[in-house]
């Protein structure tokens, strides 16, 4: 029989909750624990569909928010859809919108029948509502779609939590009716802020939804990076084990390591392009910058070891030189080491669970040392 977006778990370590799994959708499997690249308007930026393939990429973000102001999901419909439109063929998520409207969007009034904003691009007012957000995603045609929620900021007070998470399950339960698309599989989001509380009582409300995948949301807004792991920790085992789990919006060394340990399978995080746009690097764990002068003759790869593009063929002598002159190339190269590195990193995770040295390897990052902060 098939069956769509089936998640089979081949490994559990014996002494966390780590655990290595395959989720299948319809263009193609993920192999978890997996860092997503971010590709906002239908696009990594400065990479080729083949280049970001050959990262070790399997599954690519964009985003409701950003496509539906341009150029309109009508048109990426009539394009073929997002994997059509944008050369990508293989497995794609795509965001709600619930995030960026909040971060993004000004003039915005939060209902419950949903968000009103005003376009940064146009001015013209949007209303982006539960059923609204489903039907672009389904315009779209990624192969897992977010339920639209509202993503408190931090901080704020435990009543507008509690606010935002009831509202997020009221919305949640319009999204499902929404959505009747079983090529596409909708996952809920967990918010409840920093709330234990909060955050229990939402993850236990929406396991009954028997929904195919589930997020924790509303981490990595602000607040101290180890109220992310016990955010993790609380809602995690409260979460159906054999779905997906996804952290949305992380993607820092000891952020994911801490996560897996806690049984999560997905993350997505802007860091390795917005750093690379930057000139900035992860060599071995650290942030290095293609702009410093240590670096104006040095022949050597940015990491020897990095199985990258750009780490078998330029030096960081030369990705220094292109940075001064600022050729348009050295974005794209960066960009290959970092998203290669994160995604890599990820991997390496994902063998060491398969052998069962998750621990040995990686447990060095949960004991917590700054250096590994990047
Ligand atoms: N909700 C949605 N997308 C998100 C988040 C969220 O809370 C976050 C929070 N880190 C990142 N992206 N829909
Ligand atoms: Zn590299």
């Amino acid at each position: 029989m098939h069956q769509p977006f089936q998640f089979s778990i081949q490994a559990q370590c014996s002494q966390t909750q780590a655990r290595a799994a395959t989720f299948l959708t319809p263009h193609g499997k993920v192999e978890t624990p997996r860092f997503m690249p971010v590709g906002t308007l239908a696009t990594v930026k400065a990479l080729t569909p083949a280049q970001l393939k050959g990262t070790g990429a399997q599954m690519v973000l964009a985003n409701t928010y950003h496509l539906h102001l341009q150029p309109g999901e009508d048109l990426i419909a009539r394009a073929g859809g997002l994997h059509r439109f944008m050369g990508w063929d293989g497995p794609m998520l795509t965001d709600s919108g619930g995030f960026q409207v909040f971060s993004l969007a000004s003039l915005r009034t939060i209902q419950e029948e949903g968000v009103k904003f005003r376009s940064p691009r146009d001015g013209r007012i949007i209303n982006l509502t539960p059923e609204k957000a489903i039907a672009i995603q389904n315009q779209l045609g990624a192969d897992v779609i977010m339920a639209f929620d509202e993503c408190p900021p931090y901080p704020a007070s435990k009543e507008a939590v509690i606010a935002a998470t009831e509202r997020t399950y009221r919305w949640l339960k319009r999204c499902i009716a929404a959505h009747d698309r079983s090529e596409q599989a909708l996952f809920g989001i967990v918010q409840g802020g920093v709330y234990a509380d909060l955050r229990t009582a939402a993850a236990e409300q929406l396991v009954d939804l028997n929904l195919p995948g589930y997020a924790i949301g509303g981490v990595s807004v602000g607040e101290p990076g180890d109220l992310i792991n016990q955010i993790v920790k609380v809602t995690v085992p409260l979460l159906a084990t054999e779905k997906p789990r996804y952290l949305m919006g992380v993607g820092t060394y000891q952020e994911m390591v801490q996560a897996i340990a806690a049984g999560i399978d997905l993350f997505d995080c802007v860091i390795p392009t917005r750093l690379a746009r930057h000139g900035a690097v992860f060599v071995r764990g650290e942030r290095w910058n293609i702009k410093n002068a240590q670096f104006r003759e040095d022949f050597a790869p940015l990491d020897a070891e990095c199985p990258c593009y750009t780490c078998q063929n330029f030096s960081r002598a030369y990705l220094g030189h292109l940075w001064r002159c600022r050729e348009l190339l050295v974005y794209t190269l960066l960009s290959i080491h970092n998203i290669t590195e994160l995604v890599r990193f990820t991997a390496r995770i994902r063998e060491a669970i398969l052998g069962d040295r998750f621990l040995s390897e990686f447990g060095h990052y949960l004991a917590p040392p700054e250096s590994h902060q990047y």
